[in-house]
C-alpha cells in the first residue's frame, strides 16, 4: 500500500495529484525550486523540500536531488506528472532501483514510445492504421526522393527523436527534398542528439484526436473515450473536449478497438493516450503518450473517474474492476481551456505577481490552477498557470458554461489567454466544430477558423 507519495512536479499538476492522495489518505511530499518556495503546491503538501536552484536542470530535472528527497522523506512512491522527468526512462528506472514505486508505466515502453520510428514499426506490427511513408529511418536525398515519388507530395519529415511537433518539415515539390532532408536531420542532431528522421504523407486538413486508455499489471485494458485536441497554437494545445464533436459511433468503436488490441499486444501497464491524425473518415496513429496528460480532466469528467487515483491503484498493483469499467461510458460533453501567463495579442510570457485572484464556480465548472491572490508566477517554467474545465449534459450546455466561467475568471496583475479563450468561444466555426489542426494559427494571424 502506498502511504507516502513525491510529487516530482510543480505548478496546476502538482496541486491535482495532491487533491487526489489527499482523498485517498496518502501523505504527500512536494519538491521545489528556491524560485517556488511560495508556490501553491508546497503549501499544500504535507512536507516539502527545496531540491535546488530555479534552472529545471537543477530542480526539477534533477534526478538525484528527487531521489535523495524521497529517502529523506521515506516517501514509498513517485509520481512525475507531466513534462519534466514523466517520459524519461533513466528516471523512472532510477526509481524503482531505489526501492521507490513509479506511479507511470514500464521503462520500456517509454523507451519504445520516445523513438517514433520504433513506435511506428510497433504500431504497424499492432494492426493500428499509420499515415504511408517510408517506415523506417531515412539516409539520402535519392531515398527520400525515392519514397516521395510513391506516396506523392506533399511529404513531411519528422525527427524520430521528435514528437509533439519538434522537428517537422513539409516538402510540397522534389526541388525542396535535399535541403529540407539536410536542415530537418542537421535540427535533429542538435535538438535530440539522434539525427534520424522518416517521411510521410503530408496530411493537409487534419484533427488530432486521442483516446484515453488505462491498463492494470493483470493485462485488463479499458479505453476511457476519446478526446478532440485540434485547436492548438504552436503545437501547444488552447482547448480540448471530450467527446469529439466530429466523430460517429461507428468511427468512435473503430478508434477504441484499434487502441486497446495495441496496449494488450504492448502489455501497456497505466495511463496512455493513444494519438491519432483523422481526416477523411480515417484514423492515422502519429504517437503514443506514456503519462497523466493535461488535458486528463475533460475525460474525468465524462467518466467520472479520477485519473490519478486510478494510476495510484494500478501502480499497486490492483486490479481494474473490469466489470465496472469495461462499461465505462462516457456522459455528457467536457472542454478545457487552457490558461497561460502571456499577452494575448504577442503570446510573450506574462509572469509576475497575481493581485486580484477570483475563482469561477457553479454548476458544470472545476478550475485547475496554481494561482492564489499575491502569488508569484517565476519566469522559468511553463506560462500555463490554470485550466478551465467545464462540464454540460452536451456540448451547446459545456460551451455556455465555459463562457460564463471565462467571464467571471479574474487574474489580476498578469496577462493571462482568457481573451482568446473568449473569442474562440465566440468563433461560428468553433461552435459548429468545424475546424482542423490549422485553423487556430489561421484565426490567430486575423483570418477564418
Ligand atoms: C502530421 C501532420 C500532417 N501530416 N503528420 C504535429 C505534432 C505531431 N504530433 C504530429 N503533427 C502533425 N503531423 C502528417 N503526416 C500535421 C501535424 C500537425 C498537427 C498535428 C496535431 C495537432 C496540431 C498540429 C499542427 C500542425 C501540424
Amino acid at each position: 500500500m502506498i502511504k507516502k507519495v513525491l510529487i516530482a512536479n510543480r505548478g496546476e499538476i502538482a496541486v491535482r495529484i495532491h487533491r487526489t492522495c489527499r482523498d485517498m489518505g496518502i501523505h504527500t511530499v512536494a519538491v521545489h525550486s528556491t524560485a517556488d518556495s511560495d508556490a501553491l503546491h508546497v503549501k499544500m503538501a504535507n512536507e516539502s523540500v527545496c531540491i535546488g536552484n530555479a534552472s529545471v536542470s537543477e530542480s526539477y530535472l534533477n534526478m538525484p536531488a528527487i531521489i535523495a528527497a524521497a529517502e529523506v522523506t521515506g516517501a514509498d512512491a513517485i509520481h512525475p506528472g507531466y513534462g519534466f522527468l514523466s517520459e524519461n526512462a533513466k528516471f523512472a528506472q532510477m526509481v524503482t532501483e531505489s526501492g521507490f514505486t513509479f506511479i507511470g508505466p514500464d521503462p520500456e515502453h517509454i523507451t519504445l514510445m520516445g523513438d517514433k520510428i520504433e513506435a511506428l514499426k510497433f504500431a504497424e506490427e499492432a494492426g493500428l492504421p499509420t499515415i504511408p511513408g517510408s517506415g523506417g529511418p531515412v539516409e539520402s536525398a535519392s531515398r527520400a526522393l525515392e519514397i516521395a515519388e510513391k506516396i506523392g507530395y506533399p511529404v513531411i519529415i519528422k525527427a524520430a527523436a521528435g514528437g509533439g511537433g519538434r522537428g517537422m518539415k513539409v516538402v510540397y515539390d522534389k526541388d525542396s527534398m535535399k535541403d529540407l532532408l539536410q536542415v530537418t536531420m542537421t535540427e535533429a542532431k542538435a535538438a535530440f542528439g539522434d539525427g534520424r528522421v522518416f517521411i510521410e504523407k503530408y496530411l493537409e486538413k487534419p484533427r488530432h484526436i486521442e483516446v484515453q486508455v488505462l491498463a492494470d499489471k493483470h493485462g485488463n485494458v479499458v479505453h476511457l473515450g476519446e478526446r478532440e485536441c485540434t485547436l492548438q497554437r504552436r503545437h501547444q494545445k488552447v482547448l480540448e473536449e471530450s467527446p469529439s464533436p466530429t466523430l460517429n459511433d461507428e468511427e468512435r468503436q473503430r478508434v477504441f478497438d484499434v487502441s486497446i488490441n495495441a496496449c494488450k499486444k504492448l502489455n501497456y501497464v497505466g495511463v496512455g493516450t493513444m494519438e491519432f491524425l483523422y481526416e477523411k473518415g480515417e484514423f492515422y496513429f502519429i504517437e503514443m503518450n506514456t503519462r497523466l496528460q493535461v488535458e486528463h480532466p475533460v475525460t474525468e469528467q465524462v467518466t467520472g473517474l479520477d485519473l490519478v487515483r486510478q494510476q495510484i491503484l494500478v501502480a499497486q498493483g490492483e486490479k481494474l474492476d473490469i466489470v465496472k469499467l469495461g462499461n465505462v461510458k462516457a456522459r455528457g460533453h467536457s472542454i478545457e481551456c487552457r490558461i497561460n501567463a502571456e499577452n494575448p495579442d504577442n503570446f510573450l510570457p506574462s509572469p509576475g505577481t497575481v493581485t486580484d485572484y477570483f475563482t469561477p464556480g457553479g454548476p458544470g465548472v472545476r478550475i485547475d490552477a496554481c494561482l492564489y491572490p499575491d502569488c508569484k508566477v517565476p519566469p522559468y517554467y511553463d506560462p500555463m498557470v490554470s485550466k478551465v474545465i467545464s462540464y454540460g449534459n452536451d456540448r451547446k450546455q459545456a460551451i455556455k458554461r465555459m463562457r460564463r466561467a471565462v467571464e467571471e475568471y479574474i487574474i489580476g496583475g498578469i496577462d493571462t489567454s482568457l481573451p482568446l479563450h473568449k473569442r474562440i468561444l465566440e468563433n461560428e466555426s468553433f461552435i459548429k466544430g468545424d475546424f482542423d489542426v490549422n485553423s487556430l494559427e489561421r484565426f490567430i494571424q486575423g483570418g477564418n477558423f
